[in-house]
């Protein structure tokens, strides 16, 4: 009719081209931080769903992450690691997909020592997709790289087809795995699928890592490390949409093809530890600035309108998450107590790592 605006049309989601339905999916590094959650949220969401859980517990994995699902009959946990081909040979005949996580992870870390970084991420991840060659039956293998593999960048987003440019021996590992994973899509046929997430958050993350950190020093009364001036930027994006997201690029995403996947919500290093502190009702002079980290990339921002475009989208606003997240700990107090304290790796690599800044 002349005058009316024209409806624009709903864009219709992509249709799925694989289903986790009926199926069982190995899990690697299910024990740590973002597999314990994703084996969490497809047990919830798939009824019929099994789930293989290899890991090998280094300092990183931890049982009590999935005590709550460790009875499930869907579920079955194998202590191992993922170098080993035989072991990983006899979990791949029985399952149809691979979701890959397990990897060395923390930043600093590699930057004492990165010869674990090199052997699990990258050798690690060759191994599996050996065998996943060798293995007739596999659907998808998804591979979470990070999106630490673009490095740096002052202004703007990185689309996937970005060059990739690490900055410290975890993302020039994971740029090997990544490339690896999209390189036997190539030449085998490998039906690779790369998701590269930004700064995940939430609970069962190990306090090594920035929140969870700064959270538990402060329900300590203990310093906050923070390097530099505390002007370096990073993506929060919340545990949660960071499974939907994997689930939907197993669903609905294009072998071969990475997808970058961030909140687009970015902050200060400081106003996090200024938002802690203040859900924590304690002071601001807990802020203990600390010399930098070496070769530490002042901002990551990836574009995520490819993963969109597969109808995703974040769901988890950051200081609602933030919030959630902080009280997990508070009332967790266990969880985190049992490695701060108890952990010898732990109080050596907080020796090693902040000793020498204090
Ligand atoms: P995490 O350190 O909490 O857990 C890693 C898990 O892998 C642990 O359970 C550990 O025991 C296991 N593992 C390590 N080496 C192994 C080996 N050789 N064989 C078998 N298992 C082994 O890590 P996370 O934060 O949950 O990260 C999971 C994945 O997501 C990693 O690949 C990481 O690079 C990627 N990633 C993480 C983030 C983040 O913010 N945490 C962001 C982007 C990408
Ligand atoms: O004590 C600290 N003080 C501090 O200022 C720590 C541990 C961190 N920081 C800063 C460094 C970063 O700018 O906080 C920011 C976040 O640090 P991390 O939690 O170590 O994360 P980051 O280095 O950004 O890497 C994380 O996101 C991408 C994960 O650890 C990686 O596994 C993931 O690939």
């Amino acid at each position: 009719m002349p005058g009316t605006k024209p409806k624009r049309k709903k864009a219709a989601r992509p249709r799925d081209l694989r289903t986790l339905r009926g199926k069982t999916i190995l899990v690697t590094g299910g024990a740590g931080f973002i597999g314990s959650n994703f084996i969490r949220y497809v047990l919830g969401r798939y009824e019929d769903i099994r789930v293989i859980n290899l890991d090998k517990l280094t300092y990183a994995g931890n049982l009590d992450n999935l005590a709550d699902i460790a009875g499930d009959p869907r579920y079955e946990f194998v202590r191992g690691d993922i170098r080993d081909a035989a072991v990983v040979a006899g979990i791949l005949g029985r399952v149809q997909g691979v979701a890959h996580f397990a990897a060395e992870t923390h930043v600093d870390r590699s930057i004492l020592s990165g010869g674990e970084f090199v052997l699990t991420d990258v050798h690690g991840t060759y191994t599996l997709l050996e065998a996943v060659r060798n293995a007739p039956g596999i659907e998808f293998f998804l591979h979470v790289s990070t999106d630490e593999v673009y490095g740096s960048r002052d202004a703007g987003f990185f689309k996937e087809t970005a060059a990739l440019n690490p900055s410290s021996p975890y993302s020039a590992s994971k740029v090997g795995a990544d490339r690896l994973a999209h390189a036997f899509h190539v030449t085998y046929g490998t039906p690779a699928l790369i998701v590269r997430p930004s700064n995940n958050y939430g609970p069962y993350q190990y306090p090594e890592k920035f929140i969870p950190l700064f959270t538990t020093n402060a329900m300590e009364d203990q310093a906050l490390p923070l390097y530099g001036k505390g002007r370096n930027v990073r993506d929060w994006l919340h545990v949660e949409d960071n499974c939907r997201a994997i689930e939907t690029v197993i669903l609905r995403g294009e072998t071969g093809q990475a997808y970058n996947v961030g909140a687009n919500d970015e902050r200060f290093n400081i106003d996090v530890a200024k938002r802690i502190l203040k859900l924590l009702g304690k002071p601001v002079d807990l802020i203990k600035f600390v010399p930098d980290r070496l070769g530490h990339d002042r901002r990551y921002a990836v574009d995520c309108r490819k993963l969109k475009a597969l109808g995703w989208k974040r769901e988890v606003d950051f200081e609602a998450g933030l919030e959630e997240t902080v009280r997990w700990y508070v009332e967790n107090r266990n969880w985190w107590l049992k490695i701060k304290t108890k952990s010898a790796e732990y109080k050596a690599f907080i020796e090693k790592n902040y000793g020498v800044r204090s």
